[in-house]
């Protein structure tokens, strides 16, 4: 067995719970924030026999977005000593940052 642990975004995660349970995969959906950004996003953690990985990794593919996001980093525009130095940058975030961890031994008690 393998834990997928899957980082995506807010926005993506209903759709691919929704995917997953079609399947008859269950997850576990965690709020979790990105140490970078600072926000929110999704941690899912999905078990699955070792022979369904890749069919989860498709549907992460499938469900999950890359989408751009402009930050503003340090100062605000009006104490910066340049503005450019608070210009927005642009970041890429995602689709999905995808663990897949051994399972030692798995119980339902
Ligand atoms: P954040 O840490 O908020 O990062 C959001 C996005 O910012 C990242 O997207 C990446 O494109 C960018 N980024 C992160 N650190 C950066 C840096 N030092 N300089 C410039 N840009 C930077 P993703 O790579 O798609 O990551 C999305 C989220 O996945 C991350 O949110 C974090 O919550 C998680 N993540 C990514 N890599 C991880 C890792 N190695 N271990 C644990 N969590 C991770």
């Amino acid at each position: 067995m393998k834990l997928i642990l899957a980082i995506v975004q807010d926005t993506d995660a209903p759709g691919l719970i929704k995917a997953l349970l079609e399947r008859g995969l269950q997850s576990t959906k965690l709020a979790s924030t990105g140490g970078f950004l600072r926000e929110g996003n999704t941690t899912l953690l999905i078990g699955v026999e070792e022979g369904r990985v890749e069919e989860v990794l498709e549907l992460i593919r499938e469900k999950c977005r890359t989408r751009t996001r402009l930050i503003t980093r340090g100062l605000p525009l009006s104490e910066a000593p340049d503005p450019f130095l608070a210009s927005p940058v642009e970041v890429e975030v995602g689709g999905a940052v995808v663990f897949v961890l051994p399972v030692e031994a798995f119980y339902k008690m």
